[in-house]
């Protein structure tokens, strides 16, 4: 694997085929600095250079050090010294970064212990999917500073919970507690603490990688895609894709194991 892994604000971890992501500055609950989005950047385009054939990784998890947060946010002591042209800069740093996550060809996991607040929030949205342990609190509390959601929260929320409902907590900047998330649709599914949390998505991701990684990445680009657009022009970009995939190997493979009453062998193309 020739992707860079040493980063002083993040660490990345392959085992098994599975990529953790780790925010790592825990003495600040883990605050999206621009270094760490600078390296968030470096990592998430390595991954997308050298992971066409899923050498890399068959799935990924998105996480914080530390017990307390996931990511609280962005750096707000950061943020005091930055001019216009920085705080822009900034933004497209960690909007590009949102892009990234969805645009990787395989599922990534965010796995929320303790605060997903402002960015972090944000961040854990960008993700295919958000596990959660008990602790988890997520807000978008950017107007209690002047702010709006600044990393595609006001758009992305609207959309994953509804938009009365995101308005309601944008507005507010209110905590989300666990079972409010779960109920609305923000998290997925909930684990008891930390170490279950980071055991299931690994659980997970692993019965995952059964099924073709070609097909879950075209399932995960076609609902992004479709995301921005009518269902109409949704069911256009949903059959290219369709058709596109029947010349690959591994719908071939797959239709053939199954009148074989065999198990697939994907190779992810
Ligand atoms: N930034 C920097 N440091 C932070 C931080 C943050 N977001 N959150 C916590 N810390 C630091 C604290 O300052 C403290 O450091 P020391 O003061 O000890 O050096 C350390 O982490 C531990 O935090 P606390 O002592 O406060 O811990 P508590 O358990 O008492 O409280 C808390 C935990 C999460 C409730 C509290 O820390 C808190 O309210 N944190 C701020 C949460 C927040 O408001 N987050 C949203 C940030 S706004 C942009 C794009 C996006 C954004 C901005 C701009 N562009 C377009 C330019 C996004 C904005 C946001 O995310």
């Amino acid at each position: 694997m020739s992707i860079k892994t040493n980063f002083e604000t993040l660490t990345f971890e392959v085992e098994n085929n599975i990529g953790v992501i780790t925010v790592n500055r825990p003495e600040s609950l883990n605050a999206l600095s621009e270094q760490v989005h600078t390296e968030l950047n470096v990592l998430l385009k390595d991954i997308m250079k050298n992971n066409a054939d899923y050498s890399v990784a068959k799935g990924l998890i998105l996480t914080g050090a530390g017990d307390k947060a996931f990511i609280a946010g962005a750096d707000i002591k950061g943020m005091t010294t930055m001019s216009a042209a920085d705080a822009e800069k900034f933004a497209r740093l960690g909007q590009e970064n949102t892009l990234l996550f969805e645009s990787l060809n395989v599922p990534v996991i965010a796995c929320v212990n303790g605060y997903a607040l402002g960015g972090g929030c944000e961040m854990a949205m960008a993700c295919d999917f958000i596990f959660a342990s008990k602790t988890a609190v997520f807000g978008q509390p950017e107007v209690k500073l002047g702010l709006l959601p600044g990393f595609g929260g006001s758009q992305r929320l609207s959309k994953l919970v509804g938009r009365n409902r995101a308005k309601e907590i944008i507005y507010s900047g209110r905590n989300v507690k666990i079972d409010e998330a779960k109920e609305i649709g923000l998290v997925v599914t909930v684990f008891e603490n930390k170490e279950e949390l980071l055991t299931g998505a690994k659980t997970y991701l692993t019965r995952m990688m059964a099924n073709s990684p070609l097909a879950i990445y075209e399932s995960k680009r076609v609902m992004n895609e479709g995301n921005d657009l009518t269902v109409k022009d949704g069911l256009d970009v949903e059959a290219r894709a369709f058709g596109n995939i029947f010349n690959s190997q591994d719908m071939k493979e797959g239709t053939k194991a199954f009148v074989e009453k065999r198990a697939p062998n994907f190779l992810g193309k």
